[in-house]
């Protein structure tokens, strides 16, 4: 980070106090599951408690948005995280839902002013979507929880400027 600018906004990566909403599309519900237990473990790690999240399900990713849109309408969340799995292989229609899915998530980020994280992982195979749900390639549903944590407080920060 560049020293010699005095005022940078950067959130922190505690998660105490954070409300955060997880909403979880149930297909390939397998992946999906350990996609949330990696960001309820990392929430928890980075000093966050489990009665502070709440998690929705949905059917399948093309609902994330919705789940998304309805829980962030309450107004009690400081972020929220989208969960799910396209396995491009066996979902002829992968690259539509996918296209559709960010960019609507990323308008209702937009319109409420409320962090919403991308974590629908898309793989060409089941191999793939193995490596990227906890094992040689880490698990996403960590790595969107320390986003939502940094987005949260990087939030907090501004609104109070
Ligand atoms: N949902 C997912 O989250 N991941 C998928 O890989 C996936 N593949 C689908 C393949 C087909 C042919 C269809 C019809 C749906 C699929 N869905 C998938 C479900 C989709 O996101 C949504 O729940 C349903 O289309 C109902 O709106």
């Amino acid at each position: 980070m560049e020293k010699t600018v005095k005022n940078v906004l950067e959130g922190k990566l505690d998660a105490s106090g954070l409300k955060i909403a997880i909403v979880c599309a149930r297909f390939n519900e397998f992946f999906v599951s350990k996609l949330l237990g990696g960001a309820m473990d990392s929430i928890v790690r980075h000093g966050g408690s489990a009665e502070n999240v709440t998690v929705a399900w949905v059917p399948g990713s093309y609902e994330l948005p919705f789940g998304v849109s309805q829980l962030l309408k309450s107004g009690k969340f400081d972020a929220a995280i989208a969960i799910g799995v396209v396995i491009r292989g066996a979902t002829a229609h992968a690259d539509y839902i996918n296209g559709q899915v960010s960019k609507s998530l990323a308008q209702i980020g937009l319109d409420t002013g409320v962090p919403v994280i991308y974590s629908v992982v898309t793989t060409e195979n089941i191999e793939q979507a193995i490596e990227r749900s906890g094992t040689k390639a880490g698990n996403r549903g960590a790595d969107a929880a320390v986003s939502a944590i940094e987005m949260a407080n990087l939030t907090k920060q501004i609104r109070g400027l």
